[in-house]
C-alpha cells in the first residue's frame, strides 16, 4: 500500500506559539521557498473556520457565543478530525503540509482554563504525529508588545502565560524544534528553513507515519 514504510511521502510539519508569535508569517514565507524548490506542499491551519464545525469555533472565539469549556475542547478536536483522512491522503501522495497550529495548542489553550491535562490528551489520541513541531518561542510580554492581540477570546496577557507554561509540559518530544521567535524575521526564516528541508528529505526517504501522543 502506499505510505508503507519505505515509501516516499510528504512530510507533516507543524508550527504551535502563543498568539502573536509570528506563526502565520512564517507558515507562509516557508510555503513559498518550497514551492519554489518544486515541492508539492499545502498550507492549512486550525481551527479550520470554513467547516461548519469551524464557525461553530469561530463564533465562540470572537465572542458571539458561550460554549462550556469541555464543549468546545472537544470541537476543537473534532475540527483536526474531520481534516484527517484528507491529511494521509495528502502526505501519501507525497504533499508536505505545513500545519499552523495543532493537537499542542488544543491542549496548551484547554488546561490553561483549569481542565485536566490528561484528559485535553485523549480525543487527540490516533490523529497523525506530526514529523516536525516548530516552537515559536516567545515571551508572553513580548508578544503582548506585538502591535496588540485582536481582541480574540485567548488574546490576553495573564491567559497567554499559562499557554506558555503548559507549551513547556508537551515540549518533551524528539520531534519539536525551539527557535527563537524574538528574532528579526528573516532570522527566524533562515533558520526554519533549514530545519524543515531536513525533515522533508527524510519523509522522502520513506520515514513511516506514526500517530499521537508518540
Ligand atoms: P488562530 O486562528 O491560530 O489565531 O487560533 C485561534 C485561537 O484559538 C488562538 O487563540 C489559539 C486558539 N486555539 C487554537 N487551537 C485550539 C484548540 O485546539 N483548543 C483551544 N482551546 N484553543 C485553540
Ligand atoms: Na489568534
Ligand atoms: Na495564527
Amino acid at each position: 500500500p502506499l505510505g508503507a514504510k519505505g515509501e516516499s511521502r510528504g512530510a507533516l510539519v507543524v508550527f504551535e506559539g502563543l498568539d502573536r508569535s509570528g506563526k502565520t508569517s512564517q507558515c507562509g514565507r516557508l510555503l513559498s521557498f518550497l514551492e519554489e524548490l518544486g515541492h508539492s506542499v499545502e498550507l492549512w491551519r486550525f481551527p479550520d473556520r470554513t467547516t461548519s464545525v469551524g464557525q461553530m469555533i469561530s463564533s465562540y472565539l470572537t465572542n458571539k457565543s458561550q460554549l462550556d469549556d469541555h464543549t468546545i475542547h472537544l470541537l476543537f478536536s473534532a475540527n483536526r478530525w474531520e481534516k484527517r483522512s484528507m491529511m494521509e491522503t495528502k502526505l501519501k501522495a507525497g504533499t508536505t503540509l505545513i500545519v499552523d497550529r495543532y493537537s499542542y495548542s488544543g491542549v496548551a489553550f484547554s488546561s490553561a482554563k483549569g481542565l485536566d491535562f490528561e484528559w485535553c490528551k485523549a480525543p487527540e489520541i490516533g490523529l497523525l504525529a506530526p514529523d516536525l513541531v516548530v516552537y515559536l518561542d516567545i515571551p508572553p510580554e513580548k508578544a503582548a508588545e506585538r502591535g496588540g492581540y485582536g481582541g480574540e477570546r485567548y488574546e490576553q496577557l495573564e491567559f497567554q502565560r499559562k499557554v506558555a507554561q503548559n507549551y513547556k509540559l508537551l515540549k518533551d518530544s524528539s520531534s519539536w524544534e525551539i527557535v527563537d521567535a524574538c528574532q528579526a524575521l528573516e532570522d527566524v526564516e533562515k533558520q526554519v528553513k533549514e530545519i524543515v528541508l531536513q525533515h522533508v528529505m527524510t519523509c522522502r526517504k520513506g520515514k513511516a507515519l506514526s500517530y499521537l501522543w508518540s
